[in-house]
């Protein structure tokens, strides 16, 4: 994920949900997110970073248990760790309760704005062959390359501000309600470090510590990053072509179908709009069952597909879509109707404005 923390301080929920594999109970947090404007000013400022005290028993015994299970010196563990930070100012972030949950046509404003169009357009056009290439070779398409990278991190402009050693030690050591899933992705970081050569001094993320323009968290760097370059190194910080394969890998490994649909646009009964549970992402339905239901969508679709009825708010009034295997998969990137929502329709929006300007 994504998103400078000064722009996007309130809308929590959309920056952990893009942590990629973040584990489901944060994953079905309500959908994303407060207004991004408005921050109020926090009424006390927040205390300094600081060391950690690497003496403290829990991290004592952390890093005696990390030395062990991976066989390395815990007198090195210590060296690095005593460089990390604890930040205050995350702490505070993550603990700020989300205020209003947006609805899909507010998100959608915010984030398929005609600025991200225009900048993803312009960036397509940049890395044309690169995209196409390994579109070609994956099955995905580039347009939706361009949209997961243009929502995660405005095209790489804000992959994070933050070191991510601190911000997993202070996650991970400091904020209990999620310290396993933090630790486990600290533990992942370290090993990342060691494999593909990071500097832990100057590798930057979000403040829950997603890393590069795709912001993916280190498990997800570890388990599904490619080398897409083929100069033996997996690096998602400077190298679009590792960025593009690794997106694409990503999508591949969550089950993208080349060339099938992701959503279609539907009407439905007001009482099944609202009988919707809008935390589901899995297809629990088929065309058969939607239509038994009054949802009426294109005739095309076959009775035993596999879908998913999706509340999708318009400003004036109730509204849904129906999504495919296809759109499943983008929730696995970020566990959000409304994210994989808006990444669609910027994808289509880019198609379109790319088609539009082609000779
Ligand atoms: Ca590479």
């Amino acid at each position: 994920m994504m998103l400078r923390m000064r722009d996007w301080v309130t809308v929590l929920p959309l920056l952990l949900l893009t942590a990629c594999s973040m584990p489901s109970s944060i994953a079905q947090a309500p959908p994303a997110a407060t207004p991004p404007a408005a921050t109020p000013p926090a009424a006390v400022a927040p205390e300094p970073p600081t060391p950690f005290d690497l003496g403290r028993a829990d991290i004592a015994g952390w890093i005696d248990e990390i030395a062990a299970r991976h066989s390395v010196p815990a007198e090195d563990l210590r060296d690095l760790l005593a460089t990390g930070r604890r930040q205050p100012a995350i702490l505070a972030a993550i603990s700020r309760p989300a205020e209003n949950v947006m609805t899909w046509w507010e998100y959608r404003e915010k984030l398929v704005s005609e600025q991200r169009i225009a900048e993803g357009t312009a960036f397509w056009k940049t890395h044309r062959q690169s995209l196409d290439a390994i579109s070609a070779r994956t099955g995905v398409d580039s347009a939706y390359l361009v949209a997961i990278i243009g929502v995660e991190s405005s095209y790489g402009r804000r992959a994070g501000t933050w070191r991510v050693l601190d911000a997993l030690m202070t996650l991970g050591f400091d904020y209990p309600r999620r310290s396993k899933f933090f630790l486990a992705e600290l533990e992942q970081f370290l090993l990342l470090v060691r494999e593909e050569r990071l500097d832990p001094a100057t590798a930057l993320g979000s403040y829950a510590g997603a890393m590069g323009s795709p912001q993916f968290m280190p498990s997800s760097y570890r388990r599904l990053a490619v080398d897409g370059s083929g100069d033996g190194r997996r690096d998602l910080f400077t190298d679009w072509d590792d960025v593009f394969s690794s997106v694409a890998n990503y999508f591949v490994a969550s089950g993208w179908q080349r060339g099938a649909q992701v959503i279609t646009e539907a009407t439905a009964p007001e009482e099944v709009f609202a009988a919707l549970d809008r935390r589901n992402l899995d297809l629990k339905d088929t065309a058969e069952s939607l239509r038994a239901r009054g949802v009426r969508f294109d005739p095309a679709v076959a009775v035993d597909t596999p879908l998913i009825l999706i509340p999708a708010e318009q400003r004036d009034g109730p509204g849904v879509r129906v999504g495919f295997a296809n759109f499943r998969v983008i929730t696995r990137y970020n566990r959000s109707i409304l994210y994989a929502m808006a990444v669609h329709d910027l994808a289509d929006a880019l198609r379109a404005r790319t088609a539009a300007a082609a000779p």
